[in-house]
């Protein structure tokens, strides 16, 4: 009887000692997890997921082009888009090859999809573009109109088109590369062969008849640095506004090539805000020669961050859209063979610096007179 509680005694005194060798131990757990927790990085933050929120505190979207098939079916797609843009611009299928194929049959498949994902996801929707001389059906292409049959197949387009989503579209390239590539004369497309110049303000007042609250955009490139096709630019944009005709802003596309992004960017920029109209940068990307380096990529950071600080350095600057979702996506790699890499994500859908380059800018307090402070 004595042995058997003898041995009760020792082997309570031994569970006690274990459940006290394992309270020690889960207390020591306990501290050095909390030191780790703060000596140590915590999950390591998405690379430019806070760009929506900064973009927004400076009063300006960021924009993306996007494409349907991928908004339909690829989620990772989907998430670069809403996690770090606040706008989308179609890049292809609001243009006229794909919404009127044929005379009078109008495809809404894919505007529509695009639509409806910027307004299920809260992003801004730019419209593109309606006076092109590039993806024209053949119907179009090559049919012979007289200017009044011309007239008429652009109401047509338009009320069906810029009509169907009037109040969901804040902004339509209207007029899309009106000058030869090199400039400065006008070019010598269809609308210009049938109506003459003054297709541009037609075709301008044409669109606000149908949507009178969209901002009607003349879209450029080769413009951003100045010189003459950028003068002739500004002299037809300034004769349309002294006749009153309904014209917003400009889009200064910014296709560049890495090495060669204007310093002057925000100044010429700004010649045009003075005139009275918005500006956006909306067409970005910046192209590398390949073989790409580390160097070329770092460096590409820069030109991204300077786009964007010109945007800043303008008041009257509402956005910088950059074309195209990943480098698996851009149009670069087929029309110019030699260069590629030229968006902020790369091909496996991964940040690279250009993005940190653009947070970079939007995290800066600097501002032009007359924009609002950062978080206003
Ligand atoms: O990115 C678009 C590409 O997928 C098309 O093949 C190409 C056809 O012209 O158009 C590209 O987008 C252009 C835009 O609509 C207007 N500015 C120049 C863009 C790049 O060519």
């Amino acid at each position: 009887m004595r042995k058997t509680t003898e041995r009760r005694r020792r082997t309570a005194t031994r569970g006690r000692g274990v459940l006290l060798a394992a309270g020690a131990v889960c207390v020591v757990i306990f501290v050095v997890a909390a030191v780790l927790a703060l000596v140590l990085p915590g999950p390591a933050e998405e690379p430019g997921s806070d760009l929506p929120g900064l973009a927004e505190s400076h009063g300006i979207k960021l924009g993306v082009a996007v494409a349907v098939d991928p908004l339909r079916d690829d989620s990772d797609y989907q998430d670069i888009v809403t996690d770090h843009y606040t706008s989308v611009t179609a890049e292809n299928t609001m243009k006229w090859e794909h919404v009127q194929p044929e005379r009078h049959e109008f495809d809404w498949s894919g505007p529509d999809t695009m639509v409806d994902f910027a307004e299920d996801h809260g992003l801004d929707m730019r419209g593109h573009t309606l006076l092109w001389h590039n993806q024209q059906p053949e119907w179009l292409a090559q049919g012979f109109y007289d200017s009044d049959e011309l007239r008429e197949v652009m109401r047509e387009h338009m009320e069906a088109l810029v009509g169907r989503y009037q109040g969901r579209i804040d902004s339509w390239d209207v007029i899309n590369e009106p000058f030869e590539d090199g400039g400065p004369e006008l070019r010598d497309n269809l609308w210009y062969q049938t109506l003459g110049e003054d297709y541009i303000a037609e075709g301008l007042r044409m669109a606000h008849e149908v949507d009178p609250d969209a901002k009607l955009y003349i879209n450029e490139f080769g413009i951003e640095g100045g010189g003459d096709k950028a003068d002739a630019l500004y002299e037809l944009a300034s004769g349309l506004l002294e006749e009153g005709v309904p014209l917003h802003g400009i889009g200064f596309q910014g296709h560049f090539v890495h090495g060669d992004v204007p310093e002057d960017l925000a100044e010429n920029m700004r010649r045009f805000a003075d005139l009275g109209l918005d500006v956006e940068i909306s067409e970005l990307d910046v192209r590398i020669a390949e073989p790409v380096t580390d160097e070329a990529i770092s460096a590409q950071a820069e030109e991204y961050r300077r786009a964007v600080e010109a945007c800043l350095d303008v008041s009257r600057c509402v956005g910088v859209s950059v074309w195209g979702v990943t480098d698996a996506h851009s149009w670069i790699p087929e029309w110019f063979p030699g260069y590629d890499s030229a968006l902020p994500f790369d091909e496996d859908y991964q940040g690279k610096p250009a993005l940190g380059g653009m947070v970079e800018a939007l995290r800066r307090d600097r501002r032009s007179p007359g924009r609002p402070a950062p978080g206003r």
